[in-house]
C-alpha cells in the first residue's frame, strides 16, 4: 500500500519455534515491542512498525511439516507462502481453502492471523472453520501447542479461535494445521455483464438455485473496476459491444465433480438467463480454455492490483446488505463530489467490488496522492454509513493500525471491554504488535 510506516532497528527471522520463543522471552524481560510478520501483505497496516518495534520475520519459517492425502489435513510452518502450499497439495488432488490475490507472497500464518477470507469463503467457509489447530508462541515465550490434527476435539475452550484474527496481538503463530479439502475434478467460470446493479440480488438467487452445490463463488465488480482492471491490462477484456450498456459485471465461478455435469447446469443458467422476458443479463462469456479461466478471473482478481497502479488507495473492506452496495458506492461518490474532491488532483475514482455471497464490498477510492481532506472526507463518514446499515468496518482485512478508532462503529463497548481483558492475560506487558486491533485508551 505505500501508506503505513514504521521506524523499526531490527529484523528478525528465526528459523525454529525455539528461536521465536527465545526472542520472544528476551523482548518480554526487556519489554521490547515485537511486530509480527508473514507476507507484508495487509491493507491496515498490521504487520508493520508504530514506532520502534522489532520485526519478526516468519519468512525462514517455511516447511511443511506433514500432509496426510487421505483426510487432507496440512500441517506447515506459519512462513509457508499461500501459492507454495497450493502446489504442495495440488499432486494429492486437493486444493487450499483459501484463495486471495496476494496468494504469491502472502504466508498462511498471515492468513490465519487476520482470519482473511478471500475468493473461496463462498464455498469452504472461514479459517475458524478448517483451521483445526495452530502453534502459537505467547508474549513471554511460553509455547501454546495446540496443533491438533483432529477434526473433532470438544475439550475445554477452543483457545486456537483466540489468535484467529488476532492479528499478532496476542502471541505470534508459528505452525497451522489446516483441512485441504479435495481438488474440484472441473471448474469453471463465467463473466455476466449486467445493465443495472439492480440485477445482482435476483441475479444471486437464480444462480443459488440453478447451480446449487457446485457454485464456489458469486463476485461483483462495477464498470469503474472493469475499466480499470482492463486499463491496466488485468485479464482479457470484453469486447465493446459485451461491455456496451453494462453498469456492473458478476463472476461466477463453478467447481464439482463432472466437467460434462457442471457445464451442462452452466448452458442451461446461461440459456435461462438470456432467454428471459426481461433478461437479468446483457451477456456472457464463458471460459473456454484453462487460459480464458484465469483471464476471466484476472478481471476480478486484478482489480486491487490496477487500483495500485492507478494511484493511491483509500480501502474500505466492509460488510453491508447487499442491497446497499451500490448505494454505499455512489453515496461515497457524492459525497466526495460535495466536498470539491472528486477531480483528477485529488479523488480519480470511486469504486466498488467484492464478494457478493460473503456481503462484502471493497469500496476503493482511487487519489492522485494521499491527502488529509480526503480522509478527514471519508472518515468518520464511511464508518457512520456502514453502522447505520449496522455492518462491520471490516469484513476480511482486519483492523491492523488504520481502523482501532473505528471498532466501535461494529462492536459494543462491552465487546470492546472484554477484548481488551483478554489483552491483558495474553500480553500484560503490551508488547505483541503494540497500537494495532485494540487503541491504547
Ligand atoms: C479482494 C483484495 C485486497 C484489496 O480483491 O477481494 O480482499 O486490495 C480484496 O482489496
Ligand atoms: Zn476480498
Amino acid at each position: 500500500m505505500g501508506r503505513f510506516r514504521g521506524r523499526s532497528t531490527t529484523v528478525l527471522k528465526p528459523k525454529s519455534t525455539h528461536q521465536v520463543s527465545q526472542i520472544m522471552k528476551w523482548c518480554y524481560d526487556k519489554r521490547i515491542g515485537v511486530v509480527p510478520q508473514g507476507g507484508n501483505t495487509g491493507l491496515v497496516g498490521g504487520s508493520v512498525p508504530i514506532k520502534d518495534e522489532v520485526v519478526l520475520s516468519l519468512s525462514n519459517m517455511n516447511n511443511v511439516r506433514s500432509f496426510d492425502p487421505v483426510s487432507g489435513i496440512l500441517v506447515a510452518d506459519a512462513g509457508c507462502i499461500l501459492q507454495s502450499l497450493t502446489d504442495y497439495v495440488a499432486p494429492y488432488n486437493h486444493i487450499m481453502p483459501i484463495d486471495l490475490g496476494a496468494k504469491g507472497s502472502c504466508q498462511i500464518g498471515g492468513n490465519v492471523a487476520t482470519n482473511a477470507g478471500g475468493l473461496r469463503l463462498l464455498r469452504y467457509g472461514s479459517l475458524h472453520g478448517t483451521v483445526l489447530g495452530l502453534e502459537v508462541v505467547l508474549p513471554d515465550g511460553t509455547i501454546l501447542d495446540q496443533l491438533t490434527t483432529l477434526r473433532k476435539d470438544n475439550t475445554g475452550y477452543d483457545l486456537k479461535q483466540l489468535f484467529i484474527g488476532a492479528e499478532g496481538t496476542l502471541g505470534v503463530i508459528t505452525g497451522v494445521s489446516i483441512l485441504t479439502p479435495p481438488a474440484p475434478q472441473a471448474s469453471n467460470n463465467v463473466i455476466l455483464a449486467l445493465p443495472s446493479f439492480n440485477n445482482v440480488l435476483p441475479l444471486y438467487q437464480t444462480v443459488k438455485r440453478r447451480l446449487s452445490e457446485i457454485l464456489s463463488a458469486f463476485e461483483f465488480i462495477d464498470r469503474a473496476s472493469y475499466d480499470l482492471a482492463v486499463k491496466h491490462g488485468q485479464g482479457r477484456a470484453l469486447s465493446d459491444d459485451e461491455v456496451a450498456g453494462a453498469e456492473c459485471f458478476v463472476l461466477i465461478e463453478t467447481s464439482g465433480g463432472r466437467r460434462e455435469h457442471d457445464e451442462e447446469k452452466l448452458s442451461d443458467l446461461l440459456e435461462n438467463l438470456l432467454e428471459a422476458d426481461e433478461p437479468l443479463v446483457n451477456t456472457g462469456v464463458l471460459a473456454q480454455s484453462p487460459a480464458q479461466f484465469s483471464s476471466l478471473w484476472a478481471l476480478r482478481e486484478g482489480v486491487p492490483e490496477a487500483v495500485s497502479k492507478e494511484g493511491k488507495a483509500y480501502k474500505y473492506d466492509i460488510s453491508v446488505p447487499l442491497s446497499s452496495f451500490k448505494d454505499v458506492v455512489d453515496g461515497t461518490r457524492e459525497h466526495l463530489r460535495t466536498k470539491g474532491l472528486l477531480h483528477d488532483k485529488a479523488v480519480k475514482h470511486v469504486l466498488g467490488y467484492g464478494h457478493v455471497g460473503d456481503g462484502n464490498l471493497h469500496l476503493n477510492i482511487v487519489a492522485d496522492a494521499y491527502l488529509s481532506e480526503i480522509q478527514d472526507a471519508l472518515e468518520p463518514y464511511i464508518y457512520e454509513v456502514v453502522a447505520s446499515h449496522r455492518g462491520s468496518v471490516s469484513a476480511e482485512h482486519g483492523i491492523g493500525a488504520m481502523k482501532t478508532h473505528a471498532l466501535h462503529y461494529s462492536k459494543s463497548q462491552v465487546s470492546i471491554a472484554l477484548m481488551k481483558k483478554i489483552k491483558e492475560i495474553f500480553d500484560p506487558r503490551g508488547i505483541m504488535n503494540p497500537g494495532k486491533v485494540l487503541d491504547n485508551d
